[in-house]
């Protein structure tokens, strides 16, 4: 990667690991509180705590890794960026970067204590929303350097499929760009003018309706990245081919199309919504799932071949094979592992009838610590530990290597204790968001107390994770020996099949997701704006 979009990845990169720092220190704080045993010193709120351990984590470590990863992956494969597209590249991360310090400022003075998810009827401070603002706006200022980038490569080499990450950046970046039109929406034409005191109500549906027609997407934009991951470097740091190409982008395009129109499993329980489109969406989620199935195949196949390559023998001798001391394949694999339950636990949430069970549960937030939390950042960190050195010119030293592999199994035992207690407290009926006074002197509470005390236990070995990875990552900026370090880019195996260009033909696609989101969302949306809320001035008001 070229120095100056090493400069920009990595200035991403670096707000991303303090948000690690601040945000996992509040997830802490949140599990003891919640254990019972701790009080907030200094009239800290417990939302305002979990506001911050949400966004930073959630929102803000997510996107600008992301962001970085994807510049220097565009750069890597598609070439370095021109002066204008990184330019742009710097817009966009200052952009975000005000939007973000404003909506920190806001959260710390406890004037937006509205979690992550920040729909109404929680009301926060207009700059909050500004900023979050500023943050999608900023995104899409970056994200425009990188499509130019594509565009530009498909110009020179017409007929020709696209690099395989250039091309699943692009995917990604379409979806987030279409995801995030709803929340803009929501933000500039609800919650803004409300938090301003232009308008008294605003239609919650609505609201809550545009956060998940973005929400969901959303997590897919975490997940993603952790795909390309899987799919074209894990490949190349094991030593063997990527299994298919035509497969790769197939699983993508199916993303783009399926994850947009499926929000409502995240409202399966609230009214106002007819059921027939409640069911329509849980059909689409259930295809979602698919690109991942064959995810998992890909990788079992990849993994295969090359132990069998490496004289693996038997049913099972190959996975002896796999590079076992390899941080670098390691601490992804720990979190592919995990994808396993994370995403069987996903389609329990999808189901209509399971959700009713465990909505609004601590069953939730265990899903999400291990699809998010471990899946995808345990496979950010292992990207972390080459692309940080190939972006500074170092090396990552054996007792690093060492270390790395050692803070993936404290973090993958941190979690199994945490995310399996909430996974059980969750179906016991233990509430999500809920501070311990409103429940902790409640008949039903001292079933699940020892759960939570679990929780804190958990939470306490994650801690101990994040202070091992961010000390792995200083001595990767700043310490480690100077030195080269490969962006390891995988091969197609020679025994894929040719990559039909249909692929990537950008204008089938985008029909089919246009038309599904329009399908999905026309008559509910039109149902919820004809039954507003009487004097619901927002509805009104665009
Ligand atoms: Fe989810 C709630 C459904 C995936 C994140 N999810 C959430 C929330 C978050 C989140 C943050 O339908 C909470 C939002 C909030 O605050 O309210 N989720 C799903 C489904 C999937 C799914 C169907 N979720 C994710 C991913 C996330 C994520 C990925 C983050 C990155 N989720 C839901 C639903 C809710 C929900 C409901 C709302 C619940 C409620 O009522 O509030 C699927 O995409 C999952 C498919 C995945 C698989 C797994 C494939 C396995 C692979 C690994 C292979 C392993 C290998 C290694 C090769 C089918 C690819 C070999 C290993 C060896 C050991 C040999």
């Amino acid at each position: 990667v070229d120095r100056r979009d090493g400069k920009l990845a990595m200035a991403h990169i670096h707000v991303a690991f303090i948000a690690l720092l601040i945000g996992g220190l509040c997830g802490l704080l949140q599990t003891l509180v919640r254990s019972g045993q701790f009080t907030l010193p200094w009239g800290i709120g417990y939302y305002q705590l979990l506001t911050v351990h949400g966004v930073l984590l959630a929102l803000i470590l997510t996107t600008y890794f992301i962001f970085g990863f994807q510049i220097a992956a565009v750069s890597r494969t598609a070439g370095t960026l021109t002066d204008k597209q990184r330019m742009l590249g710097w817009i966009g991360f200052w952009t975000m970067t005000i939007g973000t310090t404003a909506a920190a400022v806001m959260v710390l003075l406890n004037e937006a204590s509205v979690l992550y998810t920040f729909y109404a009827p929680l009301q926060a401070h207009w700059i909050f929303y500004v900023g979050l603002a500023l943050v999608v706006v900023g995104s899409w200022i970056g994200g425009a350097g990188l499509i130019m980038k594509y565009r530009e490569w498909r110009k020179t080499n017409p007929g020709e499929p696209s690099p395989l990450l250039t091309f699943m950046v692009i995917v990604n970046l379409t979806m987030w760009i279409i995801c995030s039109l709803g929340v803009a929406v929501e933000v500039v034409f609800q919650l803004i003018p409300w938090s301003l005191g232009w308008v008294d109500k605003i239609d919650i549906l609505l609201s809550r309706t545009l956060f998940w027609y973005f929400g969901h997407p959303l997590v897919y934009f975490w997940l993603l990245p952790a795909y390309m991951v899987w799919y074209v470097i894990i490949p190349k740091i094991i030593g063997g081919k990527i299994y298919s190409d035509a497969l790769a982008r197939l699983s993508f395009m199916l993303f783009l199309i399926f994850s947009i129109p499926v929000g409502f499993h995240h409202q399966l329980t609230e009214p106002g919504i007819d059921s027939f489109w409640k069911y329509l969406q849980v059909v689409l989620t259930m295809m979602v799932v698919i690109p991942s199935l064959l995810t998992a195949f890909s990788m079992f196949a990849t993994f295969e071949i090359r132990g069998r390559q490496l004289g693996g023998k038997g049913l099972f001798g190959w996975f002896k094979k796999l590079p076992w001391k390899d941080a670098r394949f390691v601490v992804p694999f720990i979190g592919m592992a995990a994808f396993i339950p994370a995403g069987a636990g996903g389609i329990i949430n999808a189901s209509n009838q399971m959700n009713q069970v465990v909505h609004n549960t601590i069953w939730v937030t265990g899903h999400f610590h291990l699809t998010l939390a471990t899946t995808v950042v345990l496979t950010f960190f292992g990207a972390a530990y080459w692309l940080i050195p190939h972006l500074t010119g170092r090396v990552l030293t054996k007792q690093m290597n060492k270390l790395a592999i050692i803070q993936a199994i404290v973090w993958a035992v941190g979690m199994s204790i945490m995310s399996g207690a909430m996974h059980i407290a969750g179906l016991m009926g233990a509430p999500r968001r809920s501070d311990f006074s409103t429940y902790g002197d409640s008949a039903q509470a001292t079933d699940w107390i020892g759960y939570q005390i679990a929780q804190a236990v958990g939470g306490t070995i994650l801690f101990i994770g994040i202070i091992l990875v961010l000390y792995i990552i200083v001595h990767l900026v700043w310490f480690a020996p100077k030195g080269e370090t490969e962006f390891p880019i995988g091969e197609v195996s020679e025994n894929a099949e040719k990559t039909p260009m249909v692929l990537e033909n950008w204008k089938i696609w985008l029909t089919i997701c246009i038309f599904l989101i329009l399908f999905a969302y026309t008559v509910p949306v039109f149902d919820m704006l004809q039954n507003a809320p009487p004097g619901s001035k927002g509805y009104k008001f665009w």
